[in-house]
């Protein structure tokens, strides 16, 4: 006896070459991808998807923060949109799948649902997420969190990228500021499906992993002052070492991140040396400290923890320090009736699945405090991901695919 709607599944090459196809804009050094957000690379990736969805018959709508809305109509107009989400943007040193496994198989369903005459009552709503990353301007999931009502349109406008270039700016010079109010528009359902990014699916050898929860996470940026001096003739009792301070910090972000185990991590991605000399002591030390837990008190007391012994360490070296939380939210539980949704699509199709916890952050961690959402999660090779090694199989990919069209057509209700 076939599974219920055993013929309901993606067209798996179709959706292997729009991945590759895309693959191409913004290439890496390695193999990946560095298609940053407001970059033309990112210009050229959200052209190209806005091509394929209105050849899938979609009508596309920006808002303020350059996110996109592909639209394919209900039968009844007057009911909200069922949402797929994800983001296009990469990590300079990013892989192919990071977000955009999760637009494409957006499209995929809305292909697949064109090509078996599916109609729904409700519309889905296929979106690209500005700026998930957070690599070019911090915090990750920008646009998502104006979209929440969690961050300000203006404070996201202003931040900054490296090059001191503002997101506002950024987006205008591309050419992508929609008309659109964010967060204007609303939400029936939310699913996001993305790569795991960590070694659990793979490990336990699961096709699909059951997003149940996401853990929470903070950005601290940290403004170490030193005093710029000679390196060579500056004898060691008279460095005001800010670079110093730096390096205990990091250590101790460690120590703090493995004494709060099980289910904490933290460390430091980006730093920022001023002057940036060989031979000068730096006067200034930027960096952000990432730390992350499901477990809201670990994750609080580790941020106190950490803030207050950065302060003893810099003092103990004459060293000034300041702080700013640059990214934050709480770990978020999902919907249970769409987890439901995700469970029952991978039991009938008869995928192995399991219940996971998101290590990494997404745009649903932001749809989940305006509207039921839930993800939906394939694994990836040696759980490797922020690397231009990132790989996953057309098979897992095609999986997460059949699960997401599932889940979404269970909830946007099919018209018979
Ligand atoms: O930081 C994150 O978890 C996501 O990859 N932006
Ligand atoms: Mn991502
Ligand atoms: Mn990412």
């Amino acid at each position: 006896m076939a599974a219920p709607g055993e013929n309901m599944r993606v067209n798996a090459d179709r959706l292997w070459d729009s991945l590759m196809d895309m693959a191409r804009i913004g290439p890496g050094v390695a193999g990946g991808n560095n298609r940053q957000t407001l970059t033309d690379a990112d210009a050229e990736g959200r052209s190209l998807f806005r091509r394929w969805c209105e050849a899938a018959g979609m009508s596309v709508s920006v808002d303020r923060m350059g996110t996109m809305f592909a639209t394919r109509p209900g039968t009844d107009p007057e009911l909200l949109p069922v949402y797929i989400g994800s983001h296009l943007d990469t990590q300079p040193t990013g892989g192919k799948y990071d977000g955009v496994l999760g637009v494409l198989s957006g499209l995929e369903v809305i292909r697949s649902m064109n090509d078996l005459g599916i109609r729904t009552k409700h519309p889905v709503v296929v979106t690209n997420w500005t700026n998930e990353e957070g690599a070019r301007f911090a915090p990750a999931m920008l646009a998502s969190g104006v979209f929440a009502g969690a961050i300000d349109l203006d404070y996201a406008y202003s931040r900054k990228d490296p090059d001191g270039k503002t997101f506002g700016d950024e987006l205008k010079r591309i050419g992508w500021v929609g008309d659109e109010e964010v967060g204007a528009r609303k939400m029936h359902a939310y699913f996001e499906y993305h790569i795991e990014q960590g070694p659990i699916l793979e490990a336990e050898e699961k096709q699909i992993g059951v997003v149940t929860h996401c853990q929470g996470l903070w950005w601290l940026e940290f403004t170490l002052t030193g005093r710029e001096a000679h390196t060579g003739s500056t004898p060691m009792n008279m460095r005001v070492n800010a670079g110093l301070a730096m390096s205990r910090i990091i250590e101790m972000v460690q120590t703090v991140a493995i004494e709060n185990q099980p289910g904490c991590v933290g460390g430091v991605g980006q730093v920022k040396f001023s002057p940036n000399s060989r031979n000068v002591l730096p006067g200034t030390v930027i960096f952000t400290v990432d730390i992350r837990s499901p477990d809201q008190k670990k994750l609080d007391g580790m941020r106190a923890r950490i803030e207050a012994e950065a302060a003893t360490i810099c003092e103990a070296l004459g060293v000034g320090c300041s702080v700013e939380a640059v990214g934050h939210f709480d770990p978020v539980t999902f919907d249970p009736t769409l987890v439901s949704a995700v469970r029952k699509a991978a039991e009938d199709l008869g995928y192995s699945h399991m219940n996971i916890i998101s290590g990494a952050g997404h745009d649903a961690c932001w749809a989940a405090k305006v509207a039921p959402a839930t993800m939906i999660m394939c694994p990836c090779v040696g759980g490797l991901s922020h690397n231009e090694a990132e790989d996953i199989s057309k098979d897992w990919a095609s999986a997460g695919a059949d699960v997401l069209f599932h889940a979404v057509i269970e909830t946007a209700g099919i018209v018979e």
